[in-house]
């Protein structure tokens, strides 16, 4: 299916066909660009950047690339195919046909499934903002950008939902996604993790490897969504999120690759004299990888969740990948949950399945999160290096869920409030790694050329060379 590019609002849902809903969007497409020009990448907006473009919405025939100066993106609304005569895949109505319209029992459940997964888009942006004036090379600094258009791109799939399908309370949610702001004392962001400062680089991959790939499996969830305009539009998006795992994995990758590099230059793993020669010692990767992950594990909402189960039961939000199932209906099964027992130790609740997807859900996150732990792993063990990367456990500084609040070691194990208090410098980032991480991060912008902290990429965007000049500073 091609994309219209020659309405103003670049689509493919035939939206020169809706008049009231054109103009709607249209009046909403000046505020996000002001919005845009305001927390959006600070510094950059006349750079010319190598960006791509969705060409069609197949996985396959997807990109176009060129320079493009940010403001002049062209943000749109695409929803992958419809599948014709398709079904609701779990929950209640499993077996019944997809809703084109909202359901109206639940319109105000769906509308909060589409406003809190919006509110992320540009929370994300804002949260990125500063980082363009520290980046560590062009190839990243175009990285970042291409991230940023496309998550405002998301946040236009979920305006089009609200504007097209939830009438004026949907309008009004439209302008809502762009007052609140991260970090804000008065409207912050709905979620705790995209309230949280990315303040440097370490951070931004950390982030997109971790707090991405939980966008991936909540756009997974909602691929599955009996809303058929919402699963669309989730299953384009989820292309569009590969790319930003890439530059979390492959960043993280590049930083520990250079550390191995410099500790064999210095022959030393010393993590000061690291430091000295300006690379970031693996225990601080570790103390930051700890940080996003835990933050990360929370956006799953809690583990036993009636909230879930309705969303479930209403056929609105799935399992990721729930085609894998064999039941899809899930009022028999239970699940084991643990749960701290009150005396320092853990309890198995067996609670029904419905209640624990959110549950369900995190697992999988976990066991895709590991798969990039195990690749940097190979390559500090290739270099004989006796250091060990390791997910904490999922109890490990909750703030949602049956372990929010509780005092727990990486390793699993609950101990007391004090001991936890005393060492938690050798697990989460202190303030002295942040400063020194924040000591590294020096704008580098001739082409091909890297920070003393991180090694090149093994390859550059669309065949082209590592040193091209990814993004012209106008
Ligand atoms: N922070 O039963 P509970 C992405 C709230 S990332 C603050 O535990 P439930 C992206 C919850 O709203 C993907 N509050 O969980 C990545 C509820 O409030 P109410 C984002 C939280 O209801 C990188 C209460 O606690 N997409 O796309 O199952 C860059 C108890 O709820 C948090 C989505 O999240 C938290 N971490 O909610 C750019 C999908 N967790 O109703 C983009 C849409 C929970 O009692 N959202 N709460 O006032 C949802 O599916 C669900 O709302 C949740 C879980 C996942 C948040
Ligand atoms: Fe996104
Ligand atoms: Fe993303």
């Amino acid at each position: 299916m091609s994309l219209n590019y020659r309405d103003r609002i670049p689509n493919n849902v035939d939206l020169g066909t809706n008049r009231s809903l054109q103009r709607a969007l249209e009046h909403w497409q000046p505020k996000f660009l002001t919005w845009w020009q305001d927390l959006g990448p600070e510094g950059f907006q006349a750079a010319d950047v190598y960006l791509r473009t969705a060409t069609s919405v197949d996985a396959k025939g997807w990109a176009t690339y060129g320079k493009v100066k940010m403001p002049d993106y062209r943000w749109g609304i695409f929803l992958a195919e419809q599948t014709a005569d398709r079904r609701i895949g779990f929950g209640d109505f499993y077996g019944k046909p997809a809703w084109d319209q909202v359901p109206g029992d639940f319109r105000s459940t769906l509308r909060r499934l589409i406003v809190t997964q919006g509110d992320t888009e540009p929370a994300s942006v804002e949260q990125q903002r500063l980082l363009g004036q520290i980046c560590p090379s062009l190839y990243d600094l175009r990285n970042l950008f291409q991230v940023n258009v496309e998550e405002g791109r998301h946040l236009w799939a979920m305006v089009y939902l609200l504007h097209a399908y939830f009438g004026r309370d949907g309008r009004e949610e439209a302008e809502e996604l762009l007052a609140r702001h991260s970090g804000d004392a008065d409207k912050p962001r709905i979620l705790g993790t995209f309230n949280e400062p990315i303040s440097d680089w370490l951070s931004f991959y950390m982030f997109t490897y971790f707090t991405d790939r939980d966008g991936k499996f909540q756009l997974k969830s909602l691929a599955e969504s009996g809303f058929d305009p919402l699963a669309r539009t989730c299953q384009f998006m989820l292309t569009e999120e590969a790319h930003h795992m890439f530059v979390g994995e492959t960043g993280i990758g590049r930083v520990i690759r250079r550390t191995l590099e410099v500790m064999n230059e210095i022959n030393s793993d010393d993590p000061e004299a690291l430091r000295k020669a300006g690379a970031i010692d693996l225990p601080t990767v570790q103390r930051y990888l700890n940080f996003w992950f835990s933050s990360s594990l929370d956006l799953f909402g809690s583990d036993v969740s009636s909230n879930a189960a309705t969303v479930f039961a209403n056929g609105l939000k799935g399992r990721p990948d729930e085609g894998r199932y064999e039941d899809h209906v899930c009022v028999e099964d239970v699940f084991d949950l643990d749960k701290p027992d009150g005396k320092g130790g853990v309890d198995i609740e067996t609670v029904p399945l419905r209640n624990a997807m959110n549950e369900v859900t995190r697992n999988a996150y976990v066991k895709d999160c590991m798969i990039g732990v195990k690749r940097w792993n190979r390559s500090i063990a290739k270099a004989g290096k006796p250091f060990e990367l390791t997910l904490p456990s999922t109890r490990f500084r909750r703030q949602i869920g049956s372990w929010a609040g509780f005092s727990v070691m990486p390793d699993g194990t609950p101990i007391d409030e004090e001991a936890w208090n005393a060492r938690a410098n050798e697990w989460l980032p202190t303030e002295a790694d942040q400063q020194f991480v924040h000591s590294l991060m020096r704008q580098v912008t001739e082409p091909g050329k890297m920070a003393s902290w991180i090694a090149p990429p093994d390859r550059g965007i669309n065949n082209l060379p590592v040193d091209y000049e990814y993004v012209h500073l106008g």
